[in-house]
Protein backbone atom coordinates (compact mmCIF):
# COMPACT_ATOMS: atom_id res chain seq x y z
CA UNK A 1 0.00 0.00 0.00
CA UNK A 2 1.22 3.36 -0.87
CA UNK A 3 1.59 6.19 1.49
CA UNK A 4 -0.95 9.40 0.22
CA UNK A 5 -1.31 12.67 -0.17
CA UNK A 6 -4.94 14.96 0.07
CA UNK A 7 -7.95 13.36 0.65
CA UNK A 8 -7.82 8.93 0.80
CA UNK A 9 -10.44 7.39 0.78
CA UNK A 10 -9.65 4.02 1.91
CA UNK A 11 -11.87 0.70 1.61
CA UNK A 12 -11.55 -2.45 3.62
CA UNK A 13 -14.04 -5.80 1.42
CA UNK A 14 -13.80 -8.84 0.93
CA UNK A 15 -14.68 -7.58 -3.07
CA UNK A 16 -11.44 -4.89 -4.03
CA UNK A 17 -12.88 -6.08 -7.37
CA UNK A 18 -15.67 -3.71 -7.04
CA UNK A 19 -13.55 -0.41 -6.91
CA UNK A 20 -13.71 1.83 -7.92
CA UNK A 21 -16.57 0.65 -10.01
CA UNK A 22 -18.77 3.79 -10.30
CA UNK A 23 -16.26 5.96 -8.36
CA UNK A 24 -14.22 5.85 -11.61
CA UNK A 25 -16.71 7.50 -14.00
CA UNK A 26 -17.92 10.80 -14.09
CA UNK A 27 -17.50 13.53 -11.34
CA UNK A 28 -15.64 11.55 -9.08
CA UNK A 29 -13.96 10.04 -12.09
CA UNK A 30 -12.60 12.50 -13.49
CA UNK A 31 -11.37 14.03 -9.93
CA UNK A 32 -9.48 10.73 -9.01
CA UNK A 33 -7.71 10.90 -12.49
CA UNK A 34 -7.13 14.57 -11.62
CA UNK A 35 -5.73 13.46 -8.45
CA UNK A 36 -8.50 15.49 -6.32
CA UNK A 37 -8.37 12.72 -4.26
CA UNK A 38 -7.66 8.68 -3.99
CA UNK A 39 -8.96 5.82 -3.20
CA UNK A 40 -6.85 2.81 -1.45
CA UNK A 41 -8.49 -0.63 -1.29
CA UNK A 42 -7.35 -3.38 1.90
CA UNK A 43 -8.58 -7.06 1.25
CA UNK A 44 -9.57 -8.20 4.51
CA UNK A 45 -9.30 -11.63 3.33
CA UNK A 46 -5.09 -10.58 2.63
CA UNK A 47 -5.27 -10.08 6.95
CA UNK A 48 -6.63 -13.92 7.19
CA UNK A 49 -4.04 -16.35 9.23
CA UNK A 50 -5.03 -19.99 7.85
CA UNK A 51 -4.40 -22.16 5.02
CA UNK A 52 -7.73 -21.28 3.89
CA UNK A 53 -7.68 -17.42 4.29
CA UNK A 54 -10.68 -17.71 6.85
CA UNK A 55 -12.29 -14.29 7.81
CA UNK A 56 -15.68 -15.30 9.06
CA UNK A 57 -17.58 -17.95 11.31
CA UNK A 58 -20.45 -18.80 12.89
CA UNK A 59 -22.06 -16.66 15.42
CA UNK A 60 -21.68 -17.60 19.07
CA UNK A 61 -24.87 -18.65 20.53
CA UNK A 62 -26.26 -20.13 17.08
CA UNK A 63 -27.91 -18.54 14.26
CA UNK A 64 -27.93 -17.71 10.88
CA UNK A 65 -25.15 -16.12 8.73
CA UNK A 66 -21.68 -15.46 9.81
CA UNK A 67 -19.75 -12.99 11.94
CA UNK A 68 -16.95 -11.14 10.61
CA UNK A 69 -13.89 -12.00 13.29
CA UNK A 70 -12.68 -9.06 14.89
CA UNK A 71 -8.85 -10.54 14.55
CA UNK A 72 -8.65 -10.42 11.16
CA UNK A 73 -10.97 -7.31 10.98
CA UNK A 74 -8.02 -5.67 13.45
CA UNK A 75 -5.34 -6.52 11.73
CA UNK A 76 -7.07 -4.66 8.01
CA UNK A 77 -7.25 -2.21 10.27
CA UNK A 78 -4.27 -1.53 11.81
CA UNK A 79 -2.84 -1.63 7.68
CA UNK A 80 -5.35 1.03 6.36
CA UNK A 81 -4.62 3.45 9.38
CA UNK A 82 -1.17 3.32 9.05
CA UNK A 83 -1.30 4.12 5.00
CA UNK A 84 -4.54 6.99 6.43
CA UNK A 85 -3.12 7.79 10.11
CA UNK A 86 -5.90 10.57 10.43
CA UNK A 87 -8.80 9.47 8.52
CA UNK A 88 -11.95 8.49 9.96
CA UNK A 89 -12.49 5.26 10.74
CA UNK A 90 -16.23 4.27 9.53
CA UNK A 91 -18.15 1.52 9.68
CA UNK A 92 -20.94 1.36 7.04
CA UNK A 93 -24.06 -0.36 8.82
CA UNK A 94 -27.83 0.20 8.99
CA UNK A 95 -27.32 0.46 13.11
CA UNK A 96 -25.15 3.57 12.51
CA UNK A 97 -26.31 7.55 12.52
CA UNK A 98 -28.02 8.28 9.18
CA UNK A 99 -25.79 9.89 6.85
CA UNK A 100 -26.44 13.62 5.73
CA UNK A 101 -24.77 16.78 3.64
CA UNK A 102 -23.76 18.12 7.14
CA UNK A 103 -21.74 14.51 7.89
CA UNK A 104 -20.37 14.76 4.36
CA UNK A 105 -19.27 18.15 4.64
CA UNK A 106 -17.39 17.51 7.58
CA UNK A 107 -15.88 14.23 6.71
CA UNK A 108 -14.89 16.10 3.14
CA UNK A 109 -13.36 18.69 5.65
CA UNK A 110 -11.14 16.12 7.47
CA UNK A 111 -8.06 14.31 5.62
CA UNK A 112 -10.17 11.41 4.21
CA UNK A 113 -12.04 8.01 5.55
CA UNK A 114 -11.43 4.64 6.16
CA UNK A 115 -14.48 2.64 5.57
CA UNK A 116 -15.14 -1.10 7.03
CA UNK A 117 -17.59 -2.44 5.01
CA UNK A 118 -19.66 -5.95 6.00
CA UNK A 119 -20.68 -8.90 4.52
CA UNK A 120 -22.69 -11.69 5.94
CA UNK A 121 -24.80 -11.16 9.16
CA UNK A 122 -21.82 -8.00 10.22
CA UNK A 123 -19.17 -7.80 12.54
CA UNK A 124 -17.73 -9.15 15.96
CA UNK A 125 -18.69 -6.65 17.87
CA UNK A 126 -15.51 -5.96 20.09
CA UNK A 127 -13.89 -5.00 16.95
CA UNK A 128 -16.13 -2.06 17.04
CA UNK A 129 -15.54 -1.56 20.87
CA UNK A 130 -11.48 -1.79 20.72
CA UNK A 131 -11.31 0.45 17.71
CA UNK A 132 -13.81 2.51 18.74
CA UNK A 133 -15.51 2.70 15.05
CA UNK A 134 -18.60 4.95 13.80
CA UNK A 135 -21.17 3.11 12.58
CA UNK A 136 -23.08 5.29 9.41
CA UNK A 137 -25.93 4.14 8.03
CA UNK A 138 -27.19 5.31 4.44
CA UNK A 139 -30.41 4.64 4.61
CA UNK A 140 -33.10 2.03 6.82
CA UNK A 141 -32.75 -0.80 4.54
CA UNK A 142 -30.57 -3.79 4.29
CA UNK A 143 -28.03 -4.12 1.17
CA UNK A 144 -26.32 -7.32 0.80
CA UNK A 145 -22.81 -5.70 1.66
CA UNK A 146 -21.34 -2.65 2.90
CA UNK A 147 -19.63 -1.66 -0.25
CA UNK A 148 -22.54 0.92 -2.02
CA UNK A 149 -23.17 2.10 0.84
CA UNK A 150 -19.32 3.03 0.98
CA UNK A 151 -19.51 4.40 -2.74
CA UNK A 152 -22.36 6.74 -1.81
CA UNK A 153 -20.69 8.01 1.36
CA UNK A 154 -17.48 8.92 -0.90
CA UNK A 155 -19.53 10.36 -3.69
CA UNK A 156 -21.22 12.87 -1.38
CA UNK A 157 -18.13 13.66 0.07
CA UNK A 158 -15.50 13.93 -3.12
CA UNK A 159 -17.43 16.18 -4.89
CA UNK A 160 -17.37 18.46 -1.88
CA UNK A 161 -13.53 18.63 -2.36
CA UNK A 162 -12.44 21.68 -3.32
CA UNK A 163 -11.98 22.30 -7.37
CA UNK A 164 -13.77 19.02 -7.66
CA UNK A 165 -17.10 20.72 -8.40
CA UNK A 166 -16.60 23.69 -10.66
CA UNK A 167 -18.27 27.52 -10.06
CA UNK A 168 -21.31 26.29 -12.76
CA UNK A 169 -22.76 23.68 -10.86
CA UNK A 170 -22.18 26.23 -8.03
CA UNK A 171 -22.87 23.70 -4.57
CA UNK A 172 -24.15 26.86 -2.59
CA UNK A 173 -27.03 26.80 -5.11
CA UNK A 174 -28.04 23.10 -4.03
CA UNK A 175 -30.92 22.14 -2.36
CA UNK A 176 -29.64 19.99 0.50
CA UNK A 177 -27.04 23.04 1.15
CA UNK A 178 -29.63 25.04 1.77
CA UNK A 179 -31.83 22.93 3.39
CA UNK A 180 -34.37 22.37 0.83
CA UNK A 181 -35.50 20.15 -1.67
CA UNK A 182 -34.52 21.52 -5.39
CA UNK A 183 -36.81 23.25 -7.33
CA UNK A 184 -38.21 22.45 -10.65
CA UNK A 185 -35.74 22.92 -13.56
CA UNK A 186 -36.78 23.57 -17.27
CA UNK A 187 -34.88 23.42 -20.37
CA UNK A 188 -35.80 23.46 -24.23
CA UNK A 189 -38.60 22.70 -26.17
CA UNK A 190 -40.52 25.56 -24.45
CA UNK A 191 -43.25 23.69 -25.53
CA UNK A 192 -43.25 19.60 -24.79
CA UNK A 193 -46.26 17.27 -25.36
CA UNK A 194 -48.62 20.66 -24.99
CA UNK A 195 -46.93 21.42 -21.53
CA UNK A 196 -44.85 25.05 -21.47
CA UNK A 197 -42.40 26.03 -19.33
CA UNK A 198 -43.12 28.20 -16.36
CA UNK A 199 -43.32 32.21 -17.99
CA UNK A 200 -41.39 33.39 -15.34
CA UNK A 201 -38.64 31.20 -16.68
CA UNK A 202 -38.38 32.83 -20.15
CA UNK A 203 -39.00 36.42 -19.14
CA UNK A 204 -35.45 37.16 -18.55
CA UNK A 205 -36.09 39.05 -15.11
CA UNK A 206 -33.24 37.51 -12.35
CA UNK A 207 -34.66 38.71 -9.70
CA UNK A 208 -38.40 37.04 -10.17
CA UNK A 209 -37.00 34.25 -11.33
CA UNK A 210 -34.66 33.82 -8.11
CA UNK A 211 -38.35 34.43 -6.10
CA UNK A 212 -40.09 31.89 -7.99
CA UNK A 213 -37.19 29.07 -7.17
CA UNK A 214 -37.23 30.02 -3.82
CA UNK A 215 -41.19 29.72 -3.53
CA UNK A 216 -41.15 27.26 -5.50
CA UNK A 217 -38.03 24.84 -3.76
CA UNK A 218 -40.37 25.90 -0.37
CA UNK A 219 -43.34 24.51 -1.86
CA UNK A 220 -42.20 21.03 -2.47
CA UNK A 221 -39.73 20.81 0.30
CA UNK A 222 -43.02 21.36 2.88
CA UNK A 223 -45.38 18.94 0.52
CA UNK A 224 -42.41 16.38 0.33
CA UNK A 225 -40.28 16.45 3.80
CA UNK A 226 -42.20 18.04 6.47
CA UNK A 227 -39.17 17.50 8.70
CA UNK A 228 -36.71 19.45 6.58
CA UNK A 229 -39.11 22.45 6.38
CA UNK A 230 -39.50 22.20 10.26
CA UNK A 231 -35.80 22.23 10.49
CA UNK A 232 -35.54 25.04 7.90
CA UNK A 233 -37.59 26.99 9.41
CA UNK A 234 -36.32 26.95 12.94
CA UNK A 235 -32.62 27.65 11.60
CA UNK A 236 -33.83 30.51 9.56
CA UNK A 237 -35.61 32.02 12.94
CA UNK A 238 -31.95 31.39 14.37
CA UNK A 239 -30.53 33.27 11.45
CA UNK A 240 -32.61 36.35 12.06
CA UNK A 241 -32.05 36.40 15.67
CA UNK A 242 -33.83 37.50 18.59
CA UNK A 243 -35.73 41.08 18.56
CA UNK A 244 -35.51 41.26 14.58
CA UNK A 245 -38.37 41.12 12.30
CA UNK A 246 -39.57 39.44 9.66
C1 LIG B 1 -25.93 -0.53 5.26
C2 LIG B 1 -26.82 0.55 5.29
C3 LIG B 1 -26.26 -1.96 5.11
C4 LIG B 1 -26.06 -4.82 6.62
C5 LIG B 1 -24.18 -4.97 4.99
C6 LIG B 1 -26.15 -6.33 6.63
C7 LIG B 1 -24.33 -6.49 5.06
C8 LIG B 1 -25.48 -4.31 5.31
N1 LIG B 1 -24.71 -0.01 5.43
N2 LIG B 1 -26.11 1.65 5.47
N3 LIG B 1 -24.85 -6.91 6.35
N4 LIG B 1 -28.15 0.53 5.16
N5 LIG B 1 -25.26 -2.86 5.38
O1 LIG B 1 -27.39 -2.30 4.79
O2 LIG B 1 -24.83 1.31 5.56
Amino acid sequence: MSATAGWTATVLTLFPEMFPGPLGASLPGKALDDGAWALETVDIRDFARDKHRTVDDSPFGGGAGMVMRADVLDAAIGAAMAANPDATLIYLSPRGRRFDQPRARELAAGSGVILLCGRYEGVDERILDERRIEEVSIGDFVLSGGEPAAMILIDACVRLLPGVVGKEESLTEESFERGLLEYPHYTRPQEWNGRAVPEVLTSGHHEKVRAWRQEQAERVTKERRPDLWDRYVKSRKQDAGPGSAG
